[in-house]
């Protein structure tokens, strides 16, 4: 394939900087081509994946709760649709004026809406194609308050001070009296984190791969992908799962003409997936401009889906 033509300007830069750090390092949202977004939906249903089961089950067991709190003919922003596989459960809850699914891969986004349009026919459905982290400027669409929908506990790749930019940068887009429904995964024990990133089948493994073909392919990279490992590790400092490429061997390749060395049990940091306490989720909404107003949890724990309430914006001192 031509780069020319293929290449993302921000991937390349991402990538180039990333990999001349000492600990070498591509941000997470890269992992997410088509082919990522079809490894993620496979990790989704794998036994040792418990999140997304979890909080299915959390938002189907509690729906009309939810729907009481959030009441009816809000418009519903999603952010990070993906395939969209827990917005109906939420929609047909809540009967919402409209659906806007905002996510990075817009192909992958227009796929997985055929299916929800035909389950919703009279509901106007306005997908958006791009970066939620920015502020956004979305289709106006009626005059009821909207609820963001962040599901999947996709907060957890942000790093604390990121991660209230975000809830920040929501809040703006979002505008008055908006509600936000958020999913977000708790801390556990290793045993049972470890494995839901290390999953027996390998499937986890070729989704992180899968970033060194996508650098290859978009970015005329030379990375030998055959002696890279997947690795997962729980690092409690930080109280978080991080995903690492291990270089097996001694090894160099080119990415765009640079040339890049790594010594044997050097990694590059894929992702960071940070867990919370149920105090943590508070106090960083807070942090983020929002004031949590209800918050459900499974038998275990496991997850939680918080409903909060955007802060006034505050006018003069
Ligand atoms: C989509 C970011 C929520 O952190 O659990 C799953 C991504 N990475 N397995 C997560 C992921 C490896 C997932 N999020």
């Amino acid at each position: 394939m031509n780069t020319a033509t293929k290449a993302d300007p921000a991937f390349l830069a991402e990538v180039l900087a990333g990999l001349s750090a000492r600990q070498k390092v591509v941000p997470a949202r890269w992992l997410y081509d088509h082919r990522g977004s079809e490894l993620f939906e496979a990790i989704t249903a794998l036994p040792e994946y418990y999140p997304t089961r979890t909080e299915h089950s959390i938002l189907e067991r509690h729906a009309k709760d939810i729907a009481e709190r959030v009441g009816r003919g809000r418009v519903v922003i999603e952010f990070g649709s993906g395939s969209s596989t827990k917005t109906p459960l939420l929609l047909s809850a809540i009967e919402p004026e409209a659906y806007v699914p905002i996510d990075v891969s817009g192909e992958f986004l227009h796929e997985s809406l055929q299916v929800l349009s035909r389950s919703f026919p009279g509901l106007p459905i306005h997908p958006v194609v791009g970066d939620f982290t920015k502020p956004m400027q979305l289709p106006r669409l009626g005059h009821s308050p909207r609820l963001g929908f962040f599901p999947g506990s996709t907060i957890g790749n942000f790093v604390a001070p990121e991660a209230v930019d975000l809830l920040r940068t929501m809040a703006t887009t979002l505008g008055d009296a908006a509600q936000l429904l958020i999913g977000v995964d708790r801390i556990k024990g290793p045993q049972v984190l470890v494995p839901a990133y290390d999953d027996a089948a390998g499937v986890t493994a070729q989704f992180n791969l899968n970033l060194l073909d996508r650098i290859n392919r978009e970015l005329s990279g030379t990375i030998p992908v055959g002696a890279f490992r997947h690795r997962a590790i729980w690092n409690d400092d930080e109280a978080r799962i991080e995903m690492h490429l291990l270089a097996t061997r001694d090894l160099s390749f080119e990415v765009a003409d640079h040339v890049f060395r790594m010594r044997a049990g050097e990694t590059i940091h894929t992702e960071n997936s940070i867990k919370y306490g149920t105090r943590d989720v508070r106090v960083l909404l807070r942090a983020g401009g929002w004031t949590p107003v209800a918050e459900w949890t499974d038998a275990q724990q496991l997850f939680s889906v918080v409903l909060a309430e955007a802060n006034p914006r505050r006018v003069g001192p």
